[in-house]
């Protein structure tokens, strides 16, 4: 069969869109993601082209994350490239005015989840060896902080650490891992942040020029597959009409 990429988070956004890119390349895939109607369309509509196995999998489920690896059918055990991509921000208010359901949410899918699949794949990309990636997508807030950022940015500063702490474990493996951390990109994600609000998510987007989910999905076929020699550790990537805010201060009203 063809090199194998495992992508979490491949019904939306970042996710779907390097389905589409690693099937251009003639990659075969394993799709998860908790909605199943969208992976089966996307099955649907890259199944031709090349072999595609799809997965209905909350990466919260760390049982379910182990059995689904377990049972991956044939050459598709032969994973070359996986992707973390799952993941999600909530409550774009300041921390103070925060449920703690949904910091415990954003540390569930972003570090829980993304830990349960690396553990769960791993042995498949060490059978692989040389030229086997792990992509870690983090962002920009793991780096940057920002108010309403509090545990999203914070779950992905865990995702940075994490991927340059496995570099050093899996160095003489042939396992390559990298950090992406986008900026702005139009995608499902303020949606989902704010809770289905799609004048936010226009807001957002509508008034400048953010990145595009196949964007980033170019920059993951890149770095997936760069010669086995090279490992990008991190990758930041912003629109061009990005950038960082001046430093806040409390001033006397
Ligand atoms: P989308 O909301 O469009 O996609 C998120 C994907 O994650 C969906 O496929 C969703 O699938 C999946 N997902 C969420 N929770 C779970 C879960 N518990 N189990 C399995 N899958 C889950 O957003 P993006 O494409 O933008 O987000 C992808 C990644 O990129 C995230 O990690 C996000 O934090 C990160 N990111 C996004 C940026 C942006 O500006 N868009 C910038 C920087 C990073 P389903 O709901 O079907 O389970
Ligand atoms: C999301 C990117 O710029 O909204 O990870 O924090 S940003």
């Amino acid at each position: 069969m063809n090199k194998v990429v495992f992508i979490t988070g491949a019904t939306s956004g970042f996710g779907r869109a390097t389905a589409r890119r690693f099937a251009d390349g003639g990659w075969a895939l394993v799709l998860s993601g908790r909605r199943l109607e969208r992976l089966e369309a996307l099955q649907q509509e890259l199944g031709d082209k090349v072999p595609v196995h799809i997965a209905a999998l909350d990466v919260r489920d760390t049982k379910a994350v182990q059995e689904m690896v377990n049972d991956l059918p044939g050459d598709f055990r032969n994973v070359r490239s996986l992707i973390n991509n799952a993941g999600l921000a909530l409550a774009p208010e300041p921390a103070q005015n925060v449920a703690l359901q949904d910091w415990h949410t954003m540390i569930d899918t972003n570090i829980t989840g993304l830990v349960n699949v690396t553990h769960a794949v791993l042995p498949k990309l060490l059978e692989t060896g040389k030229g086997a990636s792990i992509v870690n997508i983090g962002s920009v807030a793991g780096e940057w902080p920002y108010p309403g950022g509090h545990v999203y940015g914070a779950s992905k500063a865990f995702v940075k650490q994490f991927s340059y702490n496995l570099r050093c474990d899996l160095i003489a493996t042939g396992v390559r891992v990298t950090d992406i951390a986008p900026g702005m990109a139009e995608t499902e994600f303020t949606l989902v942040r704010t809770k289905g609000n799609q004048a936010a998510s226009d807001a957002m987007y509508g008034t400048t020029t953010p990145l595009s989910a196949e964007d980033i999905a170019e920059q993951i076929y890149y770095v997936c597959t760069l010669p086995d020699h090279i490992n990008i550790n991190r990758l930041e990537i912003m629109p061009s009409r990005q950038a960082w805010s001046p430093f806040a201060v409390d001033r006397d009203k």
